[in-house]
Formats: C-alpha cells, sequence, structure tokens
C-alpha cells in the first residue's frame, strides 16, 4: 500500500485545495493530511488564518478525501511524521517547488501543479481591502502604517499630521479629507483630541483604532461607544501588548491556577524623555503614554471591581495635569495590584504576578516581549516559555481590527469593561479623586 501525505492551513477551503487533495490522494492508497495548528501558522508568518483548527480539519474531513487527518504543529514536523507513518511519497503544491527537496533523503517528494486563480487570501478579503488612515504626530503612525504591509485585508490610505519631520507616504491636508477618503482610521493624537476626533470619524461611519485610552472620562467612553453602535463602527482601543503571544499564554497560565492563587499584579513601565515646558500640552504625559498597558494585566486578572486605589503622581506641569511619574495601588477583596509609569523617572520594566505556589516574570520590556518565566521555591522547577512577536503585536492587532470590522464583532483581546476601567482610572488622575500629589 502506498502511503502519500500532504500539508496545509487549508483555510477558508476552496477548489485549489480540493483539486490538491484528490490527486495527492490518486498518488497512492492512503492519504494523510496535516492541518497546521494556529500557532505553526503565527509563526510562519500566516497571521490573516481566518478559520480556527477545527474548522479547518472540519472542512478538510468534509472533502471525504482524507483517510487521516493529523496536525503539524512543529518546525520539522514533516520528517518525523514521514518515518512514523511510514510515508511512501510528500507532496504539496508547486508554489513551494523546490522548497522541499530535503525530504527526498526519507521519501518520494513530488509538486503538484497549483490551481491558478483562486486563494484563501482573495476569498479572505473578497477582492476588497479596507482602506485606512492615520493621524498622529509621532513616529508611531509611520510603524502602524509600515506593519499594515504584512496585513492582506488593510491598505494604507495616507496620513493626515501636522508634524513636519515625519516621512509618510500620501499626506492629508486636513483631518476631514482624510475622512472622507478611508473606511477606517487608527489614531495617536494627543488623548484630549480623542473625544473629539473619534466622534467626528464614527458620525461619518468610519470604524476607529484609537492609541488608548479612548476618552478621558467614562462620560465620554459611554457616549463614544454608544455612537459607534449607532453607526454600525467598529470601536477599539489599541494596546499592542495585548496582541502578543507570550502576554496572553501568561494570563491564561496565571488564570488556570499555574502559580496557585494571584495575590499581587506588579506591573511598571518607563521612558525617560527630555520633556520640554513649552511641549507640554502636545506630548503624552505619563499617565496616558503608560497607564492603558500597564493596567491591563491588572484588569485582566483581577477583574475590574478593586475596592480601594491611591494614585500618587509627581507633576512637571501642575496646570496641564503633566506628570512625570505616577504610581497606583489597587486594593482588591482577596488581592491587591500596584503598577507605576514615567517619562521622568526610569525604573526597571518588568511585569511580576505573585501567587501562593509560585510566580510568573516577564522582563524587561515586559510590554513587548517574547518571553517569561515561571519561578517556584524549587528552581529546579522553573520552567521558560519563548513565543514568536513579529511587528512588537502591531500587526496581530491590526489583522484584530480588520477582522473585527469584516465581522462587526469587537475583538475580545481587550475587553469593553477593561477599556471603561482604563478610562476611570485616567478619569479620577485628573479629578484628583484617590489621589496624593509628591512635592
Ligand atoms: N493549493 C493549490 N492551489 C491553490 C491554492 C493552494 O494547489 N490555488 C495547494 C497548496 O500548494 C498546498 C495546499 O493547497 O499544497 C494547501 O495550501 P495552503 O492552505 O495555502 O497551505 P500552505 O501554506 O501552502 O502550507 O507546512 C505547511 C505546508 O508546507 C503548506
Amino acid at each position: 500500500m502506498k502511503r502519500v501525505i500532504t500539508y496545509g492551513t487549508f483555510d477558508l477551503l476552496h477548489y485549489g485545495h480540493i483539486r490538491l487533495l484528490k490527486r495527492a490522494k490518486e498518488l497512492g492508497d492512503y492519504l494523510i493530511v496535516g492541518v497546521t495548528a494556529d500557532d505553526f501558522d503565527k509563526n510562519r508568518g500566516k497571521i490573516n488564518v481566518h478559520q480556527s483548527l477545527m474548522e479547518r480539519i472540519e472542512a478538510v474531513k468534509s472533502t471525504g478525501v482524507a483517510d487521516e487527518i493529523i496536525i503539524e504543529e512543529y518546525e520539522g514536523q514533516k520528517i518525523d511524521d514521514i518515518r512514523r507513518y511510514g510515508i511512501d511519497i510528500f507532496t504539496v503544491g508547486s508554489d513551494w517547488e523546490g522548497k522541499f527537496d530535503y525530504l527526498r533523503e526519507y521519501c518520494e517528494v513530488k509538486y503538484l501543479e497549483r490551481t491558478e486563480g483562486v486563494s484563501s487570501s482573495d476569498i479572505r478579503t473578497e477582492n476588497r481591502k479596507i482602506k485606512i488612515g492615520f493621524i498622529g504626530e509621532s513616529e508611531v503612525v509611520v510603524k502602524y502604517a509600515r506593519e499594515c504591509e504584512y496585513v492582506n485585508g488593510l491598505e494604507v490610505a495616507g496620513t493626515y499630521t501636522q508634524n513636519e519631520k515625519l516621512e509618510v507616504n500620501n499626506r492629508f491636508l486636513s483631518f476631514d479629507d482624510l475622512l472622507d477618503n478611508v473606511e477606517a482610521i487608527y489614531l495617536v493624537s494627543e488623548p484630549s483630541k480623542h473625544y473629539e476626533q473619534i466622534s467626528k470619524a464614527l458620525f461619518k461611519g468610519k470604524h476607529v483604532l484609537c492609541e488608548a485610552p479612548i476618552a478621558l472620562s467614562v462620560d465620554e467612553f459611554n457616549k463614544l461607544y454608544q455612537l459607534a453602535e449607532e453607526n454600525n463602527c467598529v470601536l477599539m482601543d489599541s494596546i499592542k501588548t495585548a496582541y502578543s503571544t507570550a502576554f496572553s499564554r501568561l494570563l491564561l497560565l496565571a488564570k488556570s491556577g499555574k502559580i496557585g492563587k494571584v495575590i499581587s499584579v506588579d506591573a511598571t513601565a518607563t521612558s525617560l524623555r527630555d520633556i520640554e515646558i513649552e511641549d507640554i500640552g502636545q506630548t503624552w504625559n505619563s499617565i496616558n503614554a503608560w497607564g492603558p498597558t500597564v493596567l491591563l494585566p491588572v484588569f485582566q486578572l483581577l477583574g475590574v471591581n478593586y475596592n480601594r486605589k491611591l494614585i500618587m503622581s509627581k507633576m512637571i506641569d501642575e496646570e496641564k495635569s503633566f506628570d512625570g511619574f505616577t504610581k497606583i495601588d489597587f486594593v482588591y477583596d482577596d488581592a491587591v495590584a500596584g503598577v507605576k509609569v514615567g517619562k521622568s523617572v526610569k525604573s526597571e520594566g518588568e511585569l511580576i504576578i505573585s501567587g501562593t505556589n509560585g510566580y510568573i516574570y516577564v522582563p524587561a520590556p515586559w510590554w513587548k516581549t517574547d518571553y517569561f518565566e515561571i519561578r517556584y521555591e524549587n528552581p529546579t522547577d522553573n520552567k521558560r516559555y519563548f513565543y514568536q512577536l513579529d511587528g512588537e503585536g502591531i500587526r496581530y492587532e491590526l489583522v484584530a481590527f480588520a477582522k473585527a470590522i469584516e465581522t462587526r464583532k469587537s475583538s475580545d483581546y481587550i475587553r469593553i469593561k477593561d477599556s471603561k476601567a482604563i478610562c476611570q482610572v485616567i478619569e479620577d488622575y485628573y479629578n484628583r479623586k484617590d489621589f496624593v500629589e509628591l512635592k
């Protein structure tokens, strides 16, 4: 009996895939199909896969062509599989011509002609790309626009910035002009402008991805969400850390009891900058620049219903509410949290989640990490975790935004209640509620 194996993502199964599977089967008597695991695809840069592993497996199964389906989870697995299943022929489409010649050492390798004119990418975007525009004064807009290149469903229309020094393609002369030429925007303007700009965009039916915080008060936040709903638009907080694989995995591990019961979450993020007094008002203060990021693990692990908090700030400019450093302590029924942010104070940018059995340690800069450790009393029990992180998580965030637009369903990486709780902390900071000023 001749045994054949083939691999693929098989996202949104189409005629091209089915033709390949049928021809693969005809090469022998028994066909094994390896369907790629989500992580495997993410690691090899396939970030736009629409269907889950289970959906893709079901689709392959429903063709009735495969005799057996396996999951492809790691690099190098093909050699293992060929040996394990006693494979005679390995086959894939001609788009891989030459790439798997190294397998000839283990079995016969055949490239089958790819079916022209059909691809998952085309089906995904229905031949349509979402036009996105960028608004903001910092280098961040350039970074985001660049990351869009990795996201199939998005097309950069241009940027509106008052910063002459930014090197951007296709500069729009006004905010309105930009809005009229796009379907969605990414906003990284100074937070005091968010409310007005987001309202304007939503009124015109444009989807918004906004660098957190979305608004400076809960009232404004609620109004914006209502407006988004009325206009059938997506409104999403942009906190790139939420989309990093390492970060979402460590949350899952902490929630599944790997370190016992979580008792304390401590997060620090600082970026020391020379802050010119005349720039204050244009520049993000510490709480806006870093607050949403450090608050994310606190709210995602301990929830948003804390009993008490204390905000302690060292001001650079009292009148403009510009903090050079802020520390916030939270008290929950059964746990505590502490966050530190700073633009005129430097500290170790680490995240530590302390539990009754051990702790999770994420080294600086934890907000863009691909690595963390779980540490125990007995160091031989310690475990290290490594993950791929492309583009600081920005491209995964853009994929989530594009997906949210297509499905009109907000992504669940950052829950609305977390976004709202972040706005509440920032509102309290501005209102000097639960607040102590350091002299
Ligand atoms: N295919 C095809 N014609 C198309 C599209 C795809 O013949 N129009 C083939 C591909 O060449 C591949 C299979 O269908 O053999 C599955 O395609 P994908 O889902 O795109 O998977 P791919 O990324 O090619 O994964 O380890 C993974 C494998 O190496 C291949």
